[in-house]
C-alpha cells in the first residue's frame, strides 16, 4: 500500500449535484443502482477521465445519457472504475450487486442482528456503489430502499420520506430526499424490524422537529436519557452558538454491531447501542454521561462536520476538534464542570501524551496516511479540541463566537481547510494567529521546563519557561509553538492569588501569559509576598509542564489554588512524588515506607465539607497505573502496581474510619437519577469504599456485599462486583459474578460489563479466564463491543497483560491475526498496546516485538500494514 498526501491535493475534475440512488435488499445478493449526474469542475480542462472508487462491487450494468458503455469505454480496476472519455455534463447509470451479510468490516452496507445499516464514513461508500467517495464532492441525494415488507418494515435514509408504496413479492419501498448536498460519507440506510420512540422539538426559528430514536423492540425502555440529551443538546446548541436544526426529522438508530461510538449521517444518525441505550438497572452513571455526550457530539456535527465539511481527510480535525470541543462545552455545562475537566485531562495525559510519544504518533494534521481509518485518533480528536480550546482561550468567547458565526456563513454548503477556520478566527479577533497554526503540523507533546525566583527585596517574582517538543517519526526538528500559559502566584502567608502586574500591566490574580520563543522570561513587578506559582490552570495548553515543585509547595496548593483544576492536579502531582519513591524502593528492594504528607493531604480532604462531592471524589482517587507509567523513563508495571497498591493500603489502613464514615454518609436510597450531585455522591462513596477494600477490611467486605446485594442502580452494583471480583478471595469474586452473569445474560451491554471486570482483575488468572471467555456463548469476534470488553479490557490490565512470560502479547497478537481478515479497522486498534514496546525492558521488548513480527508474516490489511510498519520501523 501507497501512502497519499495532503501536498498532493487537487480538487476533483467532475463533481456530482444530485444522485439517485435504488437499493434491492437482499443479504447476499442486494442489487445498487446509481444515478449520478455529473458535471465536469469549470476549471478542469476538457478530456480529463472520470474516475470513480469502488471496492468489493460486481458490476452488472452502466450507462452514460441512458446509453450503455462497450467494454473497451471503461476500465475496472481493484480500486475503482474509469471512463477516459465523458460529456462536459451527463448522466451516469451503474448498477452494482454486494453481499451486506458478509460485510464483517463494518465498513459500507452491512447486517447487524438482521438489520440493515451502513457506515460511510470514511471511505465505506465505495463499497456500496461506484464514486468520487472524497468529502469534496457534494450533492443532494434521493435515495429508494426496497425491502421485505414482513422481515424490514422500517426502511431509513437521509432526509424527509417523499412517498412509500406495496411491491409485488410482499416487498414494499421507501423513497427518502435530502435537500442539503452532502458528502457521502454522510450517506446512511437503514432497514429492518424496529421500533420507534418519538417526541418534538421546535427549533428557536419556529420548525417543528420530530425526533425518533430507532430500536430492538426489547430495547424501547432504554432511551429515555439519550433523548432528552438530544433536546437539551438542540436548545444549547441554538442558545451557545445560534445554530438550529434544519430538516423536520431527526432519527437515531441503535445497532448493536458498530466500530465506533456513533455516525452522524444527515439526518439520521447511527450509534452504537453502546452509546445511546441506558437504564438505571444496565448502565452506569458513566455511561449515562457518556451516552450524553456522544448524542450531543453527533447532533453537533449537524453544522460542524455536515453544514460545513472537510475538504480532504487530512483535515478531519478541523470537524472533530471542534465537535469534540463543543460537547465538552456541552457537558461541562450540564454536569459539574471541574470534574468534567478533570476526566478529559486525566484521560488525555495518559493515553493521547501516549499516543504522542509512541511510533504512531502524528501531527493534528497529518501530511500523509496509507489507512485514513487509522486516523480516528485521540491526537486528531482530544488535540484538536484543545487546540480549539486554547483558540476560544486565546481570542476570548466574543471574538470566538463571531468566528464561528462568519466560518458557519461563509463556508455552508462547501468543504474546507483548517486554515479557513483559523482565518474566521484571526478576522474576527484581529489577531495574528500564524504561529499558533503550528499546532496543527507539528506531532509531540511541548514540553515546558519552568522555574521562578522570588526576589524579596524588590518584590519582584521571575518566571523562566523554556518549551522543547520531543522528535517524532518524520519531524526530528520542532519549532516553537505559540503556548497560552493560564497562571496564578499565590501568596504564600495569605494563601490567596496575588495581583499580577507583568511590564507594566495588570492581568488581574489570574492572567494568561503568552509562551512564543523557546526560552521566555517573564518578570512580574509589586508581589508583596512570596508565591507559589499555579501554573497551567485548567490545563490552559496540552503540554507537560514541568516546575520543581517541594512536597510542601504542592500540599500548599492542594489546599489553597483558587483553580479546582490545579488544586486537583497538585494532589496528583504529590502523590506521584511519593510513588516515584515506592517504586524505586520496590526495585530495589528496600522498604516501602509511605509519605506522611499524602496522608495528612488525604485526611484533611476527608475531613472538610465538600461543595462538590464529584471532585472530592476525584482527589481522592490516586493516579492511574497507566498515567503512573507516563512518568516514568522505564515502564515498570511490577513496580508501579505494588507501589500504587501499597499507598492506597497504607492510606486505607491510617484512614479506615474517614473512610467508613464518607461511605456511610453518602449513601443515600433516593431513586436513581443521573444528575451531577447524586452522581457525585456515588463516586464519592464507591472511592470510599475502594479503600476500605484495598485492604480487605472485615466490614469494607460487608458493605460491598451488601451494595452489591441491593441491586439498587448499575453504578453501584458494577462498582461493588468490581471490588469483589478485585479483591484476592475468590469465595468473594465467584459467587458474585455467577449471580450477575445469570441474572444479565439477556442483555449483551450487561455482559460487556461483566466480561472486562472479570478479565481486568489484577489476580494472576485473567489471561486464563480470557481464554476461557473467548468460548463463552455471549462473546463473539465479529462484535466490535465483546471484543473492546474482553480483548481490549484485558490489554489494559496491566501487570496481565505484561506478564513476564509473553503469554499476554501472544494472546492479543493470536486476535489481532484474526481480526486482521474480519475487521481490519478493529485490528488495527486492538494492537495499539503491543505498539508501545518501547517503554518497556529489554526482555518485554523482544517478546512484544516478536509478536509484532509474527503479525506482519501475514497478509496484512491495508490499516494494519500501516501501524505495524510504523512500530517495527
Ligand atoms: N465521525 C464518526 C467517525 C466514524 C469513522 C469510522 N471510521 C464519529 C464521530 O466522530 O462522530
Ligand atoms: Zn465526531
Amino acid at each position: 500500500p501507497q501512502p497519499i498526501y495532503l501536498s498532493d491535493y487537487r480538487p476533483p475534475a467532475y463533481r456530482v449535484t444530485h444522485t439517485e440512488l435504488t437499493f434491492d435488499l437482499d443479504p447476499a445478493a442486494t442489487r445498487v443502482k446509481a444515478r449520478l449526474h455529473v458535471e465536469r469542475h469549470p476549471d478542469r480542462e476538457a478530456g480529463a477521465p472520470l474516475e470513480l472508487d469502488g471496492e468489493q462491487l460486481a458490476l452488472k450494468a452502466i450507462a452514460i445519457d441512458g446509453q450503455p458503455l462497450g467494454e473497451d469505454e471503461y476500465a475496472l480496476t481493484e480500486r475503482g472504475l474509469r471512463v477516459e472519455r465523458v460529456p462536459a455534463r451527463f448522466l451516469l447509470d451503474t448498477e452494482v450487486e454486494i453481499a451486506p451479510e458478509d460485510n464483517t468490516a463494518l465498513e459500507g452496507l452491512y447486517q447487524s442482528n438482521g438489520m440493515y445499516c451502513t457506515q460511510c464514513e470514511a471511505e465505506g461508500f465505495r463499497r456500496i456503489t461506484f464514486y468520487p467517495d472524497r468529502p469534496d464532492v457534494m450533492a443532494t441525494f434521493s435515495t429508494t430502499v426496497i425491502g421485505d415488507a414482513g422481515r424490514e418494515p422500517v426502511l431509513l435514509s437521509n432526509g424527509n420520506p417523499v412517498e412509500r408504496g406495496e411491491l409485488p413479492g410482499g416487498r414494499h419501498f421507501v423513497t427518502w430526499e435530502d435537500p442539503h448536498p452532502k458528502p457521502c460519507y454522510l450517506f446512511a440506510l437503514v432497514a429492518g424490524d424496529l421500533k420507534k420512540v418519538e417526541d418534538g422539538f421546535t427549533t428557536a426559528g419556529g420548525r417543528d422537529v420530530t425526533l425518533q430514536i430507532w430500536v430492538e423492540e426489547e430495547n424501547l425502555g432504554k432511551t429515555d436519557h439519550a433523548m432528552a440529551s438530544l433536546k437539551r443538546a438542540m436548545r444549547w446548541d441554538e442558545e451557545t452558538y445560534g445554530r438550529e436544526y434544519d430538516l423536520d426529522l431527526f432519527m437515531i438508530v441503535a445497532v448493536n454491531d458498530f466500530n465506533m461510538g456513533a455516525m452522524e449521517n444527515k439526518g439520521l444518525n447511527i450509534f452504537n447501542s453502546a452509546a445511546v441505550l441506558t437504564h438505571p438497572d444496565t448502565a452506569t452513571d458513566a455511561a449515562f454521561q457518556r451516552v450524553e455526550g456522544i448524542v450531543a457530539h453527533e447532533y453537533f456535527h449537524n453544522w460542524s462536520g455536515n453544514r460545513v465539511t472537510c475538504r480532504d481527510w487530512f483535515q478531519l480535525s478541523l470537524k472533530e476538534g471542534f465537535t469534540v470541543f463543543r460537547d465538552q462545552c456541552f457537558s461541562a455545562d450540564t454536569n459539574s464542570a471541574p470534574v468534567k475537566r478533570i476526566e478529559e485531562v486525566s484521560f488525555f495525559r495518559t493515553a493521547q501524551f501516549a499516543e504522542d510519544a509512541g511510533p504512531t504518533a502524528h501531527p493534528v494534521r497529518p501530511d500523509h496516511y496509507i489507512e485514513i481509518g487509522n486516523f480516528y485518533t485521540l491526537t486528531i480528536y482530544e488535540k484538536g479540541a484543545e487546540i480549539v480550546r486554547m483558540l476560544r482561550n486565546l481570542v476570548g468567547w466574543d471574538a470566538f463566537r463571531r468566528g464561528s458565526d462568519r466560518y458557519f456563513e461563509r463556508f455552508d454548503g462547501q468543504a474546507v481547510t483548517i486554515e479557513d477556520f483559523v482565518a474566521c478566527m484571526a478576522e474576527a479577533s484581529g489577531r495574528d494567529l500564524s504561529q499558533f497554526l503550528r499546532w496543527y503540523d507539528q506531532a509531540g507533546t511541548p514540553e515546558i521546563d519552568a522555574h521562578g525566583e522570588y526576589d524579596y527585596a524588590n518584590g519582584v517574582y521571575r518566571l523562566v519557561l523554556r518549551q522543547r517538543t520531543p522528535a517524532t517519526p518524520g519531524q526530528p526538528d520542532k519549532r516553537p509553538l505559540h503556548i497560552p500559559i493560564r497562571l496564578g502566584l499565590v501568596g504564600t502567608k495569605t494563601g490567596r492569588d496575588l495581583p499580577l502586574t507583568l511590564d507594566g500591566e495588570a492581568l488581574g490574580t489570574d492572567g494568561v501569559i503568552h509562551l512564543h520563543e523557546e526560552e521566555q522570561e517573564f518578570v512580574f513587578t509589586e508581589v508583596a509576598e512570596a508565591p507559589v506559582p499555579s501554573l497551567a490552570r485548567n490545563f490552559s495548553a496540552p503540554v507537560k509542564l514541568h516546575f520543581p515543585y517541594s512536597r510542601e509547595d504542592l500540599a500548599f496548593l492542594q489546599t489553597h489554588d483558587s483553580d479546582g483544576f490545579n488544586r486537583w492536579d497538585a494532589g496528583q502531582r504529590l502523590a506521584l512524588l511519593a510513588l516515584d519513591d515506592l517504586i524505586a524502593a520496590h526495585r530495589n528492594g528496600v522498604e516501602k515506607v509511605m509519605d506522611g504528607r499524602v496522608v495528612e493531604a488525604f485526611r484533611a480532604l476527608l475531613a472538610a465539607e465538600p461543595d462538590d462531592k464529584a471532585v472530592l471524589a476525584e482527589m481522592l482517587t490516586l493516579p492511574s497505573e497507566a498515567y503512573i507509567a507516563e512518568q516514568q523513563p522505564l515502564v515498570d508495571v511490577d513496580a508501579i502496581h505494588a507501589a500504587r497498591q501499597f499507598v492506597k493500603q497504607s492510606l486505607a489502613l491510617a484512614l479506615r474510619d474517614d473512610f467508613l464514615r464518607v461511605y456511610e454518609a453518602n449513601r443515600r436510597e433516593a431513586p436513581y437519577a443521573p444528575e451531577p450531585e447524586q452522581i457525585g455522591e456515588r463516586s464519592l462513596k464507591n472511592v470510599a469504599l475502594s479503600y476500605l477494600m484495598s485492604i480487605e477490611d472485615e466490614e469494607g467486605i460487608e458493605l460491598a456485599r451488601r451494595q452489591f446485594e441491593a441491586d439498587h442502580n448499575m453504578t453501584d452494583v458494577r462498582a461493588a462486583l468490581t471490588l469483589l471480583v478485585h479483591s484476592s478471595r475468590d469465595d468473594l469474586a465467584d459467587p458474585a459474578l455467577r449471580a450477575f452473569g445469570e441474572k444479565w445474560a439477556h442483555d449483551p451491554l450487561v455482559m460487556d460489563q461483566w466480561f472486562s471486570i472479570q478479565v481486568s482483575r489484577p489476580q494472576s488468572d485473567a489471561l486464563e479466564r480470557v481464554k476461557f471467555l473467548m468460548d463463552h456463548p455471549a462473546f463473539s469476534l465479529t462484535n466490535p463491543n465483546k471484543v473492546r470488553a474482553l480483548i481490549g479490557a484485558f490489554a489494559q490490565n496491566r501487570i496481565n497483560f505484561h506478564r513476564a512470560d509473553g503469554e499476554g502479547y501472544r494472546l492479543l497478537a493470536d486476535v489481532v491475526i484474526e481480526l486482521n481478515r474480519l475487521n481490519p479497522e478493529i485490528a488495527a486498534r486492538l494492537v495499539t498496546p503491543l505498539t508501545r514496546w518501547q517503554r518497556f525492558d529489554e526482555t518485554r521488548q523482544d517478546l512484544m516485538k516478536g509478536e509484532l513480527e509474527r503479525i506482519r508474516g501475514e497478509a496484512l490489511s491495508p490499516n494494519l500494514y500501516e501501524v505495524i510498519e510504523k512500530a517495527l520501523a
